[in-house]
């Protein structure tokens, strides 16, 4: 294979989902890695590649996969995200025509539906940038700060809290590892199934600092083995966010309804209406679903 884009090739919904499928084979065969899935790591990959973007001037977002490049690369964000991007290779290496943004966007849709999730709907259009294009370091939240930091971040991107309320329950998914963030543990007891436990556990557990030499987290009383960012704790103690947690906490119908339209729109962020290969986004198909 050249890499090159064949000029005569212009794929369709189905070249879309074989890659979707090659993902799935990439997310399952993970041995020992984590709690033996990629797929919350993708899901951070996609996300991350995303919320850099910035309604004021434009700039950043899923468009050119700027991550590629250093610096933004080597943000201390980013940690771990080598991972993913390596996987990510893998993929392309298959599928050459693919860009990087769809790419990656297309993995963080298929590990969240894969992780049981909602559909997703999602289109191809993105476009390979140039490190010219990298984003500023700073334009992603900051897990020690508070609910004030997250409307900063989250309002850019051109999010409301109810949104910023929704996203977040993407942390039922996957861990924190000391050696990426300094944080350590999972949110819930299910990292690589989506559920809206995340939003329960805020609720119905206690949750008190961790004792330890590294960044303040919680953690519940009860088992000692869940934890909860500063950030996440806002949640239920911020007044407007916490009427959305306690909602996507008593209906897990109205959390994925919510999270799925928001996931969607977060990452088409910085990618011109032009660009789309079409106007309606596509529901990609989940293995279970090819196999029925
Ligand atoms: Fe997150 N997240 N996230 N997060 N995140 C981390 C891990 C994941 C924040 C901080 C962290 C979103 C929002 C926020 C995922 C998805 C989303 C970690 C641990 C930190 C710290 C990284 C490590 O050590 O590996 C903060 C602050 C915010 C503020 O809102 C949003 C939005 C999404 C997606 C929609 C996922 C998934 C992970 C798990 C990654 C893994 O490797 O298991």
């Amino acid at each position: 294979q050249s890499g090159k884009v064949a000029l005569n090739f212009t794929p369709a919904k189905e070249d879309y989902q074989k890659v979707y499928n090659k993902i799935v084979e990439f997310v399952e065969d993970a041995g020992d890695y984590d709690d033996g899935s990629y797929g919350p790591v993708l899901v951070r990959l996609a996300w991350h590649s995303s919320g850099t973007y910035d309604k004021e001037t434009k700039t950043g977002g899923s468009n050119y996969a700027t991550m590629r490049f250093e610096p933004e690369s080597t943000h201390g964000a980013n940690a771990g995200l080598n991972v993913a991007r390596d996987l990510m290779e893998k993929v392309k290496q298959e599928f050459p025509w693919i860009s990087y943004g769809d790419l990656w966007t297309l993995g963080g849709v298929c590990a969240i539906q894969e992780m049981s999730g909602p559909k997703i709907p999602w289109r191809p259009g993105r476009i390979d940038g140039l490190a010219a294009n990298a984003t500023p370091d700073g334009r992603l939240p900051d897990a020690t700060q508070g609910a004030d930091h997250l409307r900063n971040i989250f309002y850019r991107m051109g999010f409301n809290d109810q949104e910023i309320v929704a996203l977040s329950g993407a942390h039922a998914l996957g861990r924190c590892h000391a050696d990426r963030s300094g944080f350590e543990g999972p949110w819930t007891f299910s990292p690589t199934t989506l559920t809206n436990d995340y939003y329960k556990l805020l609720f119905d557990e206690k949750w008190v600092w961790k004792k330890w030499n590294g960044p303040k987290q919680l953690e519940d009383k009860k088992t000692r083995s869940l934890m909860m960012l500063p950030t996440d704790y806002v949640l239920i103690t911020d007044k407007s966010y916490k009427k959305f947690a306690r909602a996507y906490a008593d209906n897990q119908d109205l959390f994925f309804k919510d999270f799925s339209a928001a996931v969607s729109r977060l990452f088409e962020l910085g990618v011109p209406e032009s660009q789309w290969v079409t106007s309606e986004p596509w529901e990609m198909k989940t293995k279970e679903e090819q196999e029925a």
